[in-house]
């Protein structure tokens, strides 16, 4: 009932609705709705009431905890158990602990901070407090090992997808883990995994954004190359509103992969996105440099490139930076 008083506000965002006009749509008396509204203020959502007027929803808090999200959560499984912290050293390695203790497909661990955040290899990754997303969610899909990389693809096309709807900006991919705003990362994505040699026991995918993250404060070379929304919006965005979206959008594809054991949709997002395709990158693998021409992602997900010999190849992983984007200029 709090739930339906709530969206009702919500849709009529702004503008006022009667405390009549509630009380007739959820068949509940005057009194009980205006119970509901005080609940919902002592939750920090800002409600103005105005006599003769009804009530207005003006402003919403944003938590990031179980209750908070729970209410508005539009998914079947993913999120339906959130694990938040004030703070912790790392989402990712919360999770794999969640799972190797059993814990279910679908949990979402959240942190307002993260003391000792990851990107690959070991890299460190910017986490300050309350301001952005740091989240990892646990999945148990029957997929062999060497399938693990998808689910970045899968996080990379639910991420672009949401800061899209959600804030208009036009979040770009770059193949495989980043999200791109105005030239500079936003997002990184650290997928990992606990497996036997031919089965998965459980995959975690970590999401770091920065949502309001303020990246003048980062060192020097970090600064460089991040970016988070609120400069591409220009006022802070509700960090609630786009984990909400990045869920659903998540468990769509998700579970689209798992019914078709393919990757198609996800990477019609990645091909439509990419700010890798069409570019000159240069892959970094152990001992070698190349540069070559990104041309196009396979079905799998995997990037197609055109090498200086005019011969295509597949690159399954590695650091790939793009020209014209972050550090490659
Ligand atoms: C990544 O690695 O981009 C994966 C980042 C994943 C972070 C999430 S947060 C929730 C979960 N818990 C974790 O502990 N991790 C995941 P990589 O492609 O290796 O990029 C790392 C590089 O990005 C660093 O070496 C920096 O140059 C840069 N960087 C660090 N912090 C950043 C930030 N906040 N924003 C943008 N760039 C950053």
């Amino acid at each position: 009932m709090k739930k339906d008083v709530l969206e009702t506000l919500k849709y009529n965002k702004g503008s006022f609705i009667s405390g009549e006009e509630l009380s007739n749509r959820m068949g509940v008396t005057r009194t009980a709705i205006w119970k509901h509204i005080n609940q919902l203020k002592g939750e920090g959502y800002e409600i103005e009431s105005v006599s003769r007027k009804g009530y207005r929803l003006v402003g919403e808090p944003d938590v990031l905890n179980q209750h908070a999200l729970q209410m508005e959560l539009q998914t079947k499984v993913i999120g339906k158990r959130i694990v938040h912290y004030d703070t912790i050293d790392s989402t990712n390695n919360m999770a794999k602990r969640i799972a190797g203790e059993g814990g279910d497909e679908g949990v979402v661990v959240i942190s307002e901070e993260q003391t000792g955040g990851r990107g690959r290899l070991g890299r460190q990754w910017m986490s300050p407090k309350g301001t952005g997303i740091w989240m990892s969610l646990i999945l148990r899909p029957s997929i062999e090992p060497a399938e693990a990389a998808k689910i970045t693809q899968i996080a990379a096309a639910a991420v672009a997808s949401a800061i899209r709807k959600v804030t208009g900006c036009e979040a770009g991919i770059k193949w495989p883990n980043d999200i791109i705003l105005q030239k500079k990362k936003v997002c990184g994505i650290l997928t990992e995994m606990g497996a036997e040699l031919n089965s998965v026991n459980y995959i975690v995918v970590g999401i770091g954004i920065n949502a309001n993250v303020d990246v003048a404060l980062f060192p020097e070379d970090i600064k460089k190359i991040a970016t988070s929304i609120k400069a591409c919006v220009g006022n802070n965005i509700s960090r609630k509103e786009l984990v909400l979206q990045i869920l659903k959008e998540f468990e769509a594809l998700y579970l689209d992969f798992i019914h078709t054991k393919s990757i198609g949709k996800s990477v019609d997002i990645c091909r439509a996105h990419s700010v890798t395709i069409g570019n000159m990158v240069k892959i970094i693998n152990r001992d070698q440099t190349i540069i070559a021409e990104a041309i196009d992602l396979t079905e799998e997900g995997e990037l197609l490139i055109r090498n200086q010999e005019g011969q295509v190849e597949k690159v399954i992983s590695g650091e790939v930076s793009v020209r014209g984007i972050s550090d490659y200029v």
